[in-house]
C-alpha cells in the first residue's frame, strides 16, 4: 500500500504543527505507522493523498452519521453562505436549532450552543459549580469529556479520593477537585458522596462509555447515578457528545429512561460542522450569562454555517427517524460472531473489538486488551481499504451510508486476519 505522499506530508507537517495533527489521535501513535492525509470523502468512503480509498468507520470521530457530504447538510450550508458566514449577533435560525434540540432531547429545557465538546463540557460543569455552590465532580475513569483542565484526571491513590493530573500543565489543585472513580462501581460512588457528599457539584457521566472503546452502561448503573444525585444535591450531567443522536434519536437518555439535570451534546449536532452544546433544567440553566452569574461565552458560538449544517442534520433525522434501524442493522451485521479472544461491545452503531477474552466493563478490564495485536488487525484491515479508529481505546461508527457490500467486505477482511 502507497502511502508516500502521506509520509511526505506528515514530515513537513510535524515541522510546522506538533505530533503533525490537530489532535493527537489522528498521528496513529496507538498503532503505529504513518496516518494517511485524506483529501476527499464520500458517503461511507474516504479517499487518501496517495489515491488508497478506505471504508470509513471512525467517521470524524462520530459527527457523520449520514456519511460524507450528505446533499442536504451541503446544500443547507450552500444556502447559509448566500447570507453572510458569521455575524456576532442573534439569529433566528437559532432559535429553531434550540427548539429542535429540546424537542429531541426533552430534558435540556434551555441550551447554549458553544463550538466544542470540551467548551460544552467545561461550561456545564461551571453551571453545576454555580448553581451548588460546591467545588467537586465526580467523573470515571477512562471516560474522557474533552481537554477541560480539571477533567484530565486519574483516579487517586485509594478510590473516591482526590484526582491527581493525568497531563503535565494541570496544576494539582485543579486535580484535586475532581474524584475519579471506576465506571459501573456503584459502590464506589456510593463511598465518594459519603466521604465528600457535602462538596460533591455535579457527576459527569458518558452514559455508554466511547472513550475506553465501547463500555455499556451496567443494568441499575445510570439509575444509581440518578438516585444518588437527586439524594445528595448534585447536579448529574450526561456527557452525550458521542451518543447524542447516536444511540437513539433521544440520545443515551432516552434508550435507557433516564432524565439527567444537564446534557451535552457534539458531534452529530453539527453535521460535520464545530458545533456542540450544553443545557438541560431550566432553573440551573437561568444561572448562565447573561441572566445569571455563571458567565460563558463565544465568539463562533452558533455560527450561520454550523447550525445550517446541524439544522439540516437534525431535520434528516426526524423526517426519517427509520435511519436508527438501518444503522443497527449494519452494525449488528458488523459485530456479529466474534472470533475467540476478542470482546465485542456495540450500542446501537458505535462498537469497539477488543482483544481481550474477559468482558470489558470498565477501564481496568479494557486495558486487558492485547493492544500489539490491535495494532496488527489494525493495519492488516487499512491495507484492505478498512479505516478503523486507531487506537483499541476508541468507539468506532457506523453510519447510514455503509451499505451491505461494505459490511461484507469489511466482515471478510477481518474473518482473513483471524485465520
Ligand atoms: P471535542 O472538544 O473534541 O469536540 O469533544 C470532546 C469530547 C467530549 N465528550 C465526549 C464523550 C467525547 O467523546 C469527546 C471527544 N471525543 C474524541 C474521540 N475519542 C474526539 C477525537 C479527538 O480527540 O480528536
Amino acid at each position: 500500500m502507497q502511502l508516500t505522499r502521506s509520509q511526505s506530508l506528515l514530515d513537513r507537517a510535524r515541522r510546522v504543527i506538533p505530533g503533525g495533527v490537530n489532535s493527537p489521535v489522528r498521528a496513529f501513535r496507538g498503532v503505529g505507522g504513518v496516518p494517511p492525509f485524506i483529501t476527499r470523502g464520500q458517503g461511507a468512503h474516504i479517499e487518501d493523498a496517495d489515491g488508497n480509498s478506505y471504508i470509513d468507520y471512525v467517521c470524524s470521530w462520530g459527527p457523520l452519521l449520514l456519511g460524507h457530504r450528505h446533499p442536504a447538510i451541503l446544500s443547507a450550508i450552500g444556502d447559509a453562505l448566500e447570507t453572510g458566514t458569521s455575524f456576532g449577533a442573534p439569529t433566528e435560525r437559532e432559535v429553531v436549532f434550540a427548539e429542535k434540540i429540546r424537542a429531541a432531547v426533552p430534558s435540556m429545557e434551555m441550551v447554549r450552543l458553544v463550538n466544542s465538546g470540551t467548551e460544552a463540557t467545561m461550561s456545564a460543569l461551571r453551571v453545576a459549580r454555580g448553581f451548588t455552590g460546591r467545588d467537586l465532580c465526580v467523573k470515571f475513569e477512562g471516560c474522557y469529556h474533552g481537554h477541560v483542565d480539571s477533567l484530565l484526571v486519574k483516579a487517586g491513590s485509594g478510590l473516591a479520593t482526590l484526582g491527581i493530573a493525568d497531563t503535565a500543565g494541570v496544576p494539582e489543585s485543579f486535580a484535586a477537585t475532581t474524584i475519579a472513580l471506576p465506571y459501573n462501581s456503584i459502590p464506589a460512588v456510593e463511598e465518594a458522596f459519603r466521604l465528600h457528599g457535602a462538596r460533591i457539584a455535579a457527576i459527569i457521566v458518558e452514559p455508554v462509555a466511547g472513550n475506553m472503546g465501547c463500555v455499556p452502561p451496567a443494568p441499575g448503573f445510570l439509575e444509581s447515578l440518578r438516585e444518588l444525585c437527586t439524594r445528595h444535591g448534585a447536579v448529574l450531567i450526561f456527557d452525550e457528545v458521542m451518543t447524542g443522536f447516536r444511540v437513539a434519536p433521544g440520545g443515551a437518555q432516552q434508550r435507557y429512561g433516564i432524565r439527567p439535570d444537564l446534557t451535552t451534546l457534539g458531534k452529530v449536532i453539527g453535521g460535520g460542522l464545530p458545533i456542540a452544546a450544553y443545557g438541560g433544567r431550566a432553573d440551573i440553566m437561568e444561572k448562565v450569562a447573561p441572566s445569571g452569574p455563571v458567565y460563558q461565552a463565544g465568539t463562533l458560538s452558533g455560527n450561520p454555517l454550523a447550525v445550517a449544517a446541524g439544522m439540516a442534520m437534525l431535520d434528516e433525522l426526524a423526517a426519517n427517524p427509520s435511519v436508527y434501524d438501518v444503522l443497527e442493522a449494519r452494525a449488528a451485521a458488523l459485530c456479529a460472531d466474534p472470533p475467540p479472544g476478542v470482546t465485542v461491545n456495540r450500542v446501537g452503531s458505535m462498537f469497539t473489538f477488543f482483544f481481550t477474552s474477559h468482558p470489558v466493563t470498565d477501564y481496568e478490564s479494557a486495558r486487558r486488551s492485547d493492544t500489539a495485536k490491535f495494532a496488527r488487525f489494525f493495519h492488516h484491515m487499512l491495507e484492505r481499504g478498512v479505516y478503523l479508529a486507531p487506537s483499541q481505546f476508541e468507539a468506532g461508527f457506523v453510519s447510514a451510508a455503509h451499505t451491505g457490500e461494505d459490511i461484507a467486505h469489511t466482515v471478510a477482511a477481518a474473518r482473513e486476519f483471524f485465520a
